[in-house]
């Protein structure tokens, strides 16, 4: 594959100042007129030849300020465009392509939703539009015409503000949007299409009327609220929080249904995948709500952290993402619980992003070099460059960082900007010098801190010691690790002195270290890297009695959490080693373990439901697999986790059954999102879920009874997930009354679709294979296929990974398929072979030979052949 380096970038030959572009919409025919002021960028080679990016682009005409170029003056291809000796001076190139939206399945450029004509332009869509000089570094102030026939696009948006409209000859009309705002051309868009809308106005903090809405299938406009408002409350959020306002008259936000991510930022005009805007209390669950406030968030403050302030290039790709992501985590954990967000946030980590770092798609936060971008779009951009963010503001304090984000936007407002910009804006504020910290952007891996702690009881002192080392980069100088600690005994938190601990932080930046407490009389147990203070592997011997006492006893909740999840993991692992059948299990290695959840649950389960629910959680078998990372057998494991979980529902069973009645009980009579009600049902459907892990009878008494009664999409769903694991009619009664409920609504639909793709049994790939042919199923919709085959690979590890290899078969079988339309979804289908190594010989071999078979399709797009190269390199 050829490769694009960071080290190669030099800046553009030439600058485009304005951009006039001129769209008529038609179903098979679209024809785009652009005109681009052009002139030459002094930083760029002087004589270069002009060489605008095309894809799959027919050109029809062109003229240089106003006259036809001469045949031999330009060279056209479908990729590129170019211009062999353009003038030295200012100049206007208008350029004419026509394009087919209707045969666009790749979903990236110009295309068609559901008969919505929508456009996706990051990273590189615009150039399937107009020919273009498409790279974030060429910033321009666009006007944007938009033509339709009335009858079949009656909504025309743009990006920027409305200019004018009117009718534009028999049956068609027109709408101009223009932009002041300079931007990249990955930030463009429009939409032409018959949508429903809802609006309201808000005012900024600088007194800026601004009229926000969100459009909307038809008929759908009664579930666009709840994104709406969770607009408003963005909008002022980054006003508080960062002191940035809005900047143009009007806010949009669209929801399309066929869409490859989860939404985009483009200037004023965010386009959204339809499943992160439409809610409401029967079609969506507590986690859609969620996702979606943080989703319409995350899109909103991209207005300033990525589009006023943009990259210079794809390799900054983590200055928008990683810190928007950052952005986007603050925003919900103010919104919602701290504590329960912050746990959330580190669970996806730790389930997609530390895999990543650890397989063969690993890569810097920074990456060096890239065959295809969409590609990169990643949890290590994104999760682990948000972790970055937050280890920057440990480092120097929220005021500094607050100072130093301000210092950021002011220095680099209308700039295209690299990650050395952004460090140099805190650097300056602060005058710390920050090139060591700087390397977390360019080393793959996750570093472990090994840690050793002893107690001298006649010194009365506590000595920790720090060790740090990057997997596979042993020699590579040390990371800056800020760790917030501090020390717990039998009562609570022991205030002890410790002059290199400020602010509750150590800053571990040697590759050992040691740090002493003075003034501490009982023995203690540390209490380390609370609230996930760096994105390490933490390697400390403690034994169950010290974690439980974390889990008493810490005021980090997120240790607390922790311990559980510890002593949990241990036990798992621990029984998937010996994999003894279930019968032999007495699970008395578990048992203070029970005793220590039914105090807790006793003492905090009705006062913080959601985090109560958290604790009661164990480690997903993903994360087993993660944590024993060789020779992976995913039965044993399931099989693990089951005994366990039994015993849990067993030894706590009376509690178990008391919660989940009264939490019933107090369910409001009209549903609530708010965090409060979604922690109460969160904790009514664990218990439900360790009820029938204990007693499937029961189990599956009470979980038919919460699916017939269910007054919401949560716990009617939550039922729905406790009968899906249990064989037998209930469950396939309860399949068949879902799906003749929600037979019109394709989003809940998937809810269906996943859930069957989650059976643990061998059956479950026929099913699958039948699922595809399922009306409501299609291999064009991004949505669907995430739902169906993604769930599958990503979720469902006994079966993707069975050892007779067909659950590899069935997703490669998808992926071919897939590749032929739209080969960014097959290539993110793919990546769940990421992990492939870790399984044992059998399903090793299995893998090996699936990820052959992919790799001898003909015809493979580069986006599926970048990722099975480094796949199998
Ligand atoms: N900035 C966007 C990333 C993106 C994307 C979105 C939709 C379709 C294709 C896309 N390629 C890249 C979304 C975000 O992270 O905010
Ligand atoms: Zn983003």
């Amino acid at each position: 594959p050829i490769l694009i380096h960071l080290e190669d970038y030099r800046p553009s030959d030439y600058l485009i100042d304005t951009v006039d572009i001129d769209v008529r919409l038609h179903p098979r025919e679209t024809r785009i007129i652009s005109t681009l002021a052009l002139r030459p960028n002094p930083a760029g080679r002087p004589h270069a030849p002009l060489v605008l990016d095309g894809d799959e682009l027919a050109l029809l005409g062109l003229t240089l300020d106003g006259s036809p170029l001469d045949s031999a003056a330009y060279s056209a291809t479908p990729a590129a465009l170019t211009v062999h000796e353009p003038p030295r001076r200012p100049f206007a190139l208008r350029i004419e392509t026509r394009i087919d939206p209707t045969a666009n399945t790749k979903l990236m450029g110009l295309y068609r939703s559901s008969g919505v004509y929508c456009t996706q332009c990051e990273a590189d869509g615009f150039r399937w539009i107009t020919y273009f000089l498409d790279r974030p570094d060429v910033m321009s102030v666009y006007t944007t015409r938009i033509e339709a026939e009335e009858d079949e696009a009656p909504i025309l948006l743009g990006n920027g503000n409305p200019k004018e409209s009117g009718p534009a000859g028999p049956g068609r009309h027109y709408a101009v949007w223009h932009d002041p705002h300079p931007k990249p051309a990955y930030l463009f868009a429009l939409v032409g299409g018959r949508l429903d809308r809802v609006s309201r106005e808000v005012t900024t903090m600088d007194g800026r009327a601004v009229s926000i809405a969100v459009y909307v299938e038809p008929g759908k406009a009664d579930r666009a609220d709840y994104a709406l408002e969770a607009i408003a409350r963005s909008m002022r959020w980054d006003e508080t929080a960062f002191g940035r306002a809005y900047d143009l008259d009007v806010f949009n936000v669209v929801a399309v249904s066929d869409f490859n991510m989860g939404a985009m930022e483009n200037k004023g005009l965010n386009i959204f995948n339809d499943k992160y805007v439409l809610a409401s209390p029967d079609t969506a669950t507590d986690a859609d709500y969620a996702a979606i406030e943080r989703i319409i968030a995350h899109e909103y403050f991209h207005n300033w952290s990525g589009n006023r302030v943009t990259c210079r290039d794809w390799f900054q790709l983590c200055l928008k993402e990683g810190l928007t992501v950052f952005r986007d985590q603050e925003f919900s954990s103010d919104m919602r619980s701290r504590a329960v967000h912050r746990i959330g946030e580190v669970r996806t980590l730790r389930a997609r992003q530390f895999p990543e770092d650890a397989g063969p798609l690993a890569h810097p936060v920074r990456p060096r070099a890239y065959a295809e971008i969409n590609n990169f779009y990643t949890a290590t951009v994104y999760e682990k460059g948000a972790e970055i963010v937050r280890m920057l503001r440990t480092l120097i304090g929220a005021a500094a960082f607050r100072a130093g984000m301000d210092r950021y936007f002011a220095d680099n407002d209308g700039r295209a900007a690299t990650v050395e910009d952004f460090l140099a804006a805190f650097a300056t504020e602060t005058g710390r010098d920050l090139s060591g910290f700087a390397r977390w952007y360019e080393r793959p891996g996750t570093p472990v801190v090994t840690i050793e702690g002893h107690h001298d009881a006649s010194a009365r002192t506590y000595r920790l010691r720090f060790r740090q080392r990057l997997p596979g980069a042993e020699d590579s100088p040390p990371l800056v690790i800020p760790i917030a600690l501090g020390l717990v005994g039998g009562r609570g938190p022991i205030a002890a002195a410790c002059e290199r601990v400020v602010g509750g932080v150590f800053v571990l930046d040697r590759p050992a270290d040691e740090i002493v407490f003075t003034d501490v009389d009982e023995r203690p147990v540390p209490s380390l890297f609370r609230e996930f203070s760096a994105p390490v592997r933490v390697e400390m011997v403690l034994s169950d009695t010290e974690r439980l006492t974390l889990l008493a006893h810490d005021n980090d909740s997120f240790n607390r959490w922790q311990a559980a999840q510890s002593i949990a993991m241990r036990l798992i692992v621990q029984r998937t080693k010996a994999d003894a059948p279930l019968a032999e299990d007495a699970g008395s290695d578990a048992q203070a373990f029970v005793e220590a959840l039914s105090t807790f649950l006793d003492a905090e389960a009705l006062s913080d439901p959601a985090f109560a629910a958290l604790v009661l959680g164990l480690p997903s078998e993903g994360d087993v697999a993660n944590e024993i990372g060789v020779d992976i057998d995913p039965d044993a494991i399931h099989r693990a986790r089951r005994t366990l979980r039994r015993h849990i529902g067993r030894g706590l069973r009376k509690r178990l059954e008391a919660l989940h009645a009264a939490l019933a009980d107090q369910a409001e009579a009209a549903f609530s999102s708010d965090a409060a009600s979604a922690g109460r049902r969160a904790l009514q459907n664990a218990t439900l879920d360790l009820i029938k892990a204990a007693d499937e009878e029961r189990g599956t008494e009470l979980a038919v009874a919460q699916f017939t009664d269910a007054t919401n999409m949560t716990d009617r769903l939550a039922a729905l997930s406790a009968l899906a694991t249990i064989p037998g009619e209930a469950r396939e009664a309860a399949l068949q009354a879902f799906a003749s409920r929600y037979a019109d609504e394709p989003l809940v639909l998937d809810k269906w679709f996943g859930i069957q793709a989650l059976i643990p049994e061998n059956d479950t790939i026929a099913r699958i294979r039948e699922l595809q042919d399922h009306p409501a199923f299609a291999m064009t919709n991004p949505n669907r296929v995430r739902a169906l085959i993604g769930t599958f690979s990503t979720a469902n590890p006994t079966q993707f990974a069975r050892s007779d290899g067909a659950g590899f078969k069935l997703v490669a079988d998808a992926i071919r398929t897939i590749d032929g339309t739209n080969p960014q979804l097959a290539a993110r289908l793919l990546t769940a072979f990421g992990s492939w190594r870790m399984l044992e010989f059998e399903r090793r071999s299995q893998a090996t030979a699936t990820l052959g078979e992919i790799a001898a399709t003909p015809g493979l797009s580069r986006d599926v052949a970048d990722i099975l190269t480094r796949t199998l390199a």
